[in-house]
C-alpha cells in the first residue's frame, strides 16, 4: 500500500513537473531577445543520431540551465571532423540562442562514423586541444581513444585512461540514437555510458528514455525529479 502511495504520488509530482515544464518552455519563446548569461556547461549534447549519411546525421543540444545561452559561436567535433555551429542547417529550433530549456538540432553536414565509432565534442571555440574549450563530449561502440576523449577526460566530462582505453556508449541498431538521460551518474559534471541509451530518435523533443535506475527521466526536467 505504501508503495503504491509513492508511485501515485511520483506520477503526480511527474505531472506536475511536466506541467511547469511546458508552460516555462512556452513562456520562453518570449524572450528569444534576452542576454545571454548562463554557464556553457549548461549546454549538453542530449542525442546524437549517427546512423545515417552526412545528410541525415544529426545533434540535439540542450540548454538545462536557467539562463539564455548564445551558442553562435561554438564548434562540434567528431574524430577530427570540425565544424562551427554557426554553418549547420537548424533542423528544429529558431537560433542559436538557446533559452532555458530550449532544445535544438543541427544537421552535422559529416557522416557521424557508426561503423568503427567515434566521438562528440562540443566546443566554445575551435581551439580543440584546449579542455577548458569543452563544453560536453561522448564516445561511442570504441573504448581507443580515436578523438577528443583525452581532453574530455581532464575536464572530468568522461571517464576512462589517456590515451584510452576509455568508457563509450554501445552500438547504437541502424534506426537509433543515442539519448543521454538527463543525470552525470560521475557526480558534477561527469558523466558516464550509462548515462546514455540507444533509442527510437526523439529529434526536437525531450527524450525518454530508461537508464539503469528504473525510472524514466526527461533530460532537463531531472533536477527538479529530485
Ligand atoms: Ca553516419
Ligand atoms: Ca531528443
Amino acid at each position: 500500500m505504501l508503495i503504491n502511495s509513492i508511485s501515485i504520488c511520483f506520477h503526480s509530482c511527474c505531472a506536475l513537473v511536466l506541467t511547469i515544464l511546458l508552460l516555462t518552455t512556452a513562456a520562453d519563446t518570449t524572450l528569444a531577445s534576452s542576454p545571454a548569461g548562463g554557464l556553457d556547461t549548461d549546454v549538453v549534447i542530449n542525442e546524437v543520431f549517427y546512423n545515417g549519411n552526412a545528410d541525415q546525421d544529426w545533434i540535439e543540444l540542450l540548454n538545462t540551465g536557467d539562463s539564455a545561452i548564445d551558442i553562435s559561436a561554438w564548434w562540434f567535433c567528431s574524430r577530427f571532423a570540425y565544424r562551427p555551429l554557426s554553418t549547420r542547417t537548424i533542423l528544429v529550433g529558431d537560433d542559436l540562442l538557446l533559452e532555458p530549456g530550449e532544445i535544438i538540432v543541427l544537421s552535422t553536414g559529416i557522416d557521424i562514423d557508426g561503423s568503427t565509432g567515434a566521438d562528440m565534442g562540443l566546443y566554445i571555440t575551435n581551439s580543440f586541444g584546449n579542455s577548458n574549450n569543452m563544453v560536453d563530449f561522448l564516445q561511442w561502440i570504441t573504448p581507443s581513444q580515436i578523438g577528443r576523449s583525452n581532453e574530455a577526460i581532464i575536464r572530468n566530462f568522461w571517464s576512462g585512461n589517456i590515451n584510452g582505453p576509455v568508457d563509450f556508449v554501445e552500438r547504437a541498431e541502424p534506426d537509433e540514437s543515442v539519448a543521454f538521460c538527463g543525470i552525470n551518474s560521475g557526480g558534477g559534471l561527469l558523466t558516464l555510458s550509462s548515462d546514455f541509451v540507444n533509442s527510437q530518435p526523439s529529434m526536437g523533443m525531450p527524450n525518454t528514455v530508461n537508464c539503469d535506475e528504473g525510472l524514466i527521466f526527461i533530460a532537463g526536467f531531472e533536477s527538479l525529479l529530485r
